[in-house]
């Protein structure tokens, strides 16, 4: 039986990673941290306590931050396969904590790659890269050969992670792989996250529990897919003879206040803009009240204007396709909000 170990398995990608790896009947293991109060709402669907029969997956305590940790975990458990999706994951706050994220998202990257140098387990090895890492973009679309410029001390700490990646796999052999994600979202997405922070504004103010979201720059451009789309991704690339790098993304581009617009428009509220930069608001065309404003406390010191992935590499040598875009991702996050409102817990695939 396969054995995979997922860092980060608490958060939006670990938690469909874990549902696919366990449906293709891996033994699964994942690192959770510590916390006051329970952090593992994502997963609790697919837990089993231990001493139930057909236990599938174990959770350990443990942290990037910590390597005998990590060594002790990869000597114990032995896995074929290392997701390493743990991270300080949020770009604004990667500005309040510059030092926490270098520990974790690039620090913690080679602490991982050093526990598998160790200990000598045989395991491949995948690392949640990001287009982030093209930041002030230097081509469009950008692809695995596009030169990067990180615009964050996440992106930076990312890059380090990147290239460590690939060091270890030149030099020692690892067969070690860098996904280059570009944004992926989910009704599961952190509720801080520009999409995730929409939808629920919009079912609450649908719902007339919430009368205004508030915004940063809704001019910025991303290329959103599917977390689930992506998670197959990671998966497909550690299945290959030969590890590498990919772009995985839509090829589609799209501004945050789009994403406004049509997430308003499923619920049937149409918007319409006045004013500008950040005295704009947005309006409730029906019935003239504001239920979008500008807040300068989401502005970035340096922010990435626009991001556009080609994953033609990915269709090509895996037949990686994304199956949902903008559109429909829009509508099943909204919808998925809706659902939380009504009580609904996460459950598998939604
Ligand atoms: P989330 O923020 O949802 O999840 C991050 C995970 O990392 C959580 O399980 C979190 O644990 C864990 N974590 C945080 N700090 C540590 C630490 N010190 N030690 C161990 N674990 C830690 O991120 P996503 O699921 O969205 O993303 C997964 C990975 O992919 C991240 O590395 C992210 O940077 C990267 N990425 C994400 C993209 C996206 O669009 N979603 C695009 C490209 C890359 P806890 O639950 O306890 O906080
Ligand atoms: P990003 O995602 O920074 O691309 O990183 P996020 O959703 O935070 O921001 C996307 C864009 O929206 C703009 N924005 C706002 N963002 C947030 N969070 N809150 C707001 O109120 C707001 N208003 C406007 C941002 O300025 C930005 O331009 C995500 C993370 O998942 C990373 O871990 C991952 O590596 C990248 O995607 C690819």
């Amino acid at each position: 039986m396969k054995k995979a170990l997922i860092t980060g398995i608490t958060g939006q990608d670990g938690s469909y990673l874990a549902e696919l790896l366990l449906d293709k009947g891996y033994e699964v293991h994942g690192i959770v941290r510590r916390s006051s109060s329970f952090n593992t709402d994502r997963i609790d669907h697919l837990y089993k306590d231990r001493h139930e029969s057909g236990v599938k997956m174990f959770l350990h305590y443990g942290d990037l931050t910590d390597s005998s940790n990590l060594n002790r975990l990869i000597e114990k458990i032995h896995p074929s396969e290392i997701y390493n999706l743990g991270a300080q994951s949020h770009v604004q706050v990667s500005f309040e904590v510059p030092e926490y994220t270098a520990e974790v998202d690039a620090t913690g990257t080679l602490r991982l790659l050093d526990a598998i140098r160790e200990t000598g387990v045989e395991s491949r090895f995948y690392q949640a890269s990001t287009s982030e890492l093209y930041g002030k973009v230097q081509e469009v679309p950008q692809t695995e050969t596009t030169p990067f410029y990180p615009r964050s001390p996440y992106a930076v700490a990312k890059q380090y992670a990147f290239w460590i990646v690939k060091n270890y796999r030149e030099s020692y052999g690892l067969h070690a792989s860098n996904g280059i994600l570009f944004n992926h979202e989910s009704p599961r997405r952190g509720e801080t996250f520009v999409t995730r922070k929409i939808t629920m504004a919009v079912a609450r103010i649908s719902r007339g529990l919430q009368s205004c979201l508030y915004m940063g720059n809704i001019n910025a451009l991303r290329d959103w897919g599917y977390a689930p789309d992506y998670v197959q991704m990671m998966w497909m690339m550690l299945q290959q003879d030969t590890p590498d790098d990919y772009v995985v993304a839509t090829n589609e581009m799209h501004t945050v206040r789009e994403f406004i617009e049509k997430s308003f428009g499923h619920v049937g509220i149409e918007i319409v803009w006045e004013g500008e930069g950040v005295d704009e608001v947005g309006k409730n065309k029906a019935t003239g009240d504001i239920v979008v404003r500008m807040d300068e406390r989401y502005y970035r010191p340096c922010e990435v204007d626009q991001l556009l992935g080609n994953p033609v590499k990915a269709k090509k040598q895996l037949g990686w396709e994304p199956t949902v875009k903008f559109e429909e991702l829009v509508k099943i996050m909204t919808d998925g909000d809706l659902k939380i409102l009504d009580g609904a817990p996460y459950s598998k695939g939604f």
